[in-house]
């Protein structure tokens, strides 16, 4: 939402896409896994570095393009990468995490570190080459990755239904040999159940499964976009199915949780994300003399 806010007060260059409505998704995914486990991540990526513990200041600094960034602002909101917390990276080319996080779970295997993969990317990615050759490598080699596809609907503008053949898009799993699960993505304890069971798979050497996360995104594409694609009505629908909103009444309906914590947490969260906008809003651009640091060639 701040990210949001900051792109309409002219601070963010470039196209930003927010992660609002797939909430459940990441945190539910990311709290299957242990420390030192990796993921990859999409253009839609914020949501993602969040949940596997990374700094929101360091993050809001690099939407913004600030030195204090995670990739001292040259990367932007599309390419935040945190090795530390085994954030191996958001990327703007959709598909192309998949490939890298094969390549970060052949070489867990091979040095036998234990790690495992979680390997996020959207329906569209789905329906791109790099993951039916990273799939079919991952299976052959039993490697320790779980596949997560956020199915929000919509690839840009194009829904589901009109590039798939198949509705339940984890049956995609069976032509490369394994496992494919569906589940609702707006519910954070039914992810973390699915991809604890995938990732124990992962662990014990039995190779990969595809999970996908059946969810909506509440925004455009990205911020701007006019969403001539779909009606007010649909996007009110999946608003009611806020997977915040709804864990929340989950807790409270089950008194592990009472108002006043629940509002304590909601102004605790408040604090972090303005913590961060003021971080990433002090903090200059990357002066023109760092232009050829950093680079690989
Ligand atoms: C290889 C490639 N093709 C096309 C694009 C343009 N593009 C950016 S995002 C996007 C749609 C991605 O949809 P999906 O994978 O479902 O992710 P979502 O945005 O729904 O989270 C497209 C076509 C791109 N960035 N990279």
């Amino acid at each position: 939402m701040e990210v949001m806010k900051l792109f309409y007060e002219g601070h963010i260059r470039g196209s930003t896409h927010v992660y609002l409505g797939q909430e459940a998704t990441a945190v539910g995914a990311c709290a299957a896994l242990e420390e030192k486990d990796l993921i990859t991540s999409t253009h839609r990526g914020h949501g993602h570095c969040i949940a596997k513990g990374g700094d929101p200041k360091k993050m809001m600094a690099e939407v913004l393009g600030r030195v204090t960034g995670y990739c001292k602002g040259k990367g932007g909101s599309m390419h935040i990468a945190d090795f530390s917390k085994g954030m191996l990276g958001a990327n703007g080319v959709v598909g192309g995490g998949i490939p890298i996080a094969v390549g970060a779970a052949l070489a867990s295997q091979y040095l036998n570190t234990g790690q495992i993969v979680l390997c996020f990317f959207g329906d569209g990615a789905l329906n791109q080459g790099s993951f039916h050759e990273a799939a079919n490598l991952a299976a052959i080699w039993k490697l320790p990755i779980v596949f997560l596809c956020e199915n929000n609907l919509y690839a840009l503008s194009t829904r589901v239904d009109y590039a798939f053949a198949i509705s339940d898009l984890s049956q995609r799993a069976l032509a490369y040999g394994f496992p494919g699960i569906s589940v609702d993505g707006n519910d954070v304890l039914a992810v973390y159940e699915v991809v604890s069971q995938a990732a124990q798979r992962a662990r014990k050497g039995e190779g990969p499964t595809l999970v996908v996360a059946n969810s909506y995104r509440w925004e455009g594409h990205m911020v701007g976009d006019p969403m001539v694609y779909r009606t007010k009505e649909e996007v009110e629908q999946w608003k009611k199915k806020d997977p915040v909103k709804c864990f929340e009444k989950y807790l409270l309906d089950k008194g592990l949780l009472d108002e006043k914590e629940k509002e304590r947490m909601h102004e605790e969260t408040k604090k972090i994300i303005q913590e961060a906008r003021d971080f990433a809003l002090r903090s200059p651009e990357p002066p023109l003399e760092a232009l050829y640091e950093d680079l690989y060639v």
